[in-house]
């Protein structure tokens, strides 16, 4: 699966060249392809923003280098599913990143910076993602997240499916509590009936203990729904 990014700091994403993404590259599962949006700027100094029409404070990005961004890594990668990042958007949960990983060949997405993006961009996209009720300076963290989040699910970047399947069971919960050793550790001790040796007590445990965490902590997340698989 293929993710470019259009942006202004295609060196932000030498963070991905670490650790479960570095091995997915290698293996050949994923490409991480950053596009500078400097290159499609306008004029000698290759300009990419301006001051909004209507006047008010900060910059907007222009259209056009977005436009020949897009254009161009179109033309190379036929396609490609274009995502805005934008705290406009809707907001990214497991559900919209089981979509976005069924994408072929692949995502591409605008990081902005400044204060926000020419309205007409919005029409040179497939949708807009937020990653949550926050601002950051600039999208590049938030596509980041986004190909974290959606790599995982591609066949062969985990290193054990296993847990895979353990999450979309339990995605409308919570995780159960989990230890491991010392049975003891600064006078807290580990629930005795993880110690029984008992599975079928052990399941109907984790699953209440799930429960009551879900229900405490998020009970926005409705009981009984299910992510599609
Ligand atoms: Cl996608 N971009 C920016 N700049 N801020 C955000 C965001 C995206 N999602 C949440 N906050």
């Amino acid at each position: 699966m293929q993710f470019h990014i259009v942006t202004l700091f295609p060196a932000m994403f030498t963070a991905l060249d670490t650790g479960l993404l570095a091995r997915a590259r290698r293996q050949g599962l994923i490409g991480v392809y950053p596009h500078d949006l400097r290159q499609y700027g306008l004029g000698n100094y290759h300009q990419v923003d301006d001051t909004p029409y209507g006047g008010g404070s900060g910059m907007v990005m222009r259209p056009e280098p977005i436009g020949a961004a897009l254009d161009a890594v179109i033309t190379m990668s036929p396609g490609l599913t274009r995502i805005l990042l934008t705290p406009q958007g809707e907001l990214l949960d497991q559900a919209t990143v089981r979509e976005l990983a069924a994408q072929s060949p692949g995502l591409l997405m605008i990081a902005g910076r400044y204060e926000g993006f020419d309205e007409r961009v919005r029409e040179l996209v497939d949708r807009e993602i937020s990653i949550g009720d926050y601002v950051l300076s600039g999208g590049e963290l938030a596509a980041m997240v986004v190909i974290e989040a959606v790599a995982r699910l591609i066949p062969g970047v985990l290193g054990n499916p296993a847990s895979l399947a353990e999450e979309s069971f339990a995605a409308d919960t919570l995780e159960y509590p989990q230890y491991t050793r010392p049975e003891e550790f600064r006078g807290m001790r580990v629930p005795e009936i993880l110690l029984s040796g008992d599975h079928g007590k052990i399941k109907r445990w984790r699953e209440s203990e799930a429960r009551k965490r879900t229900a405490r902590r998020r009970p926005d997340l409705a009981v009984g729904r299910r992510f599609p698989t």
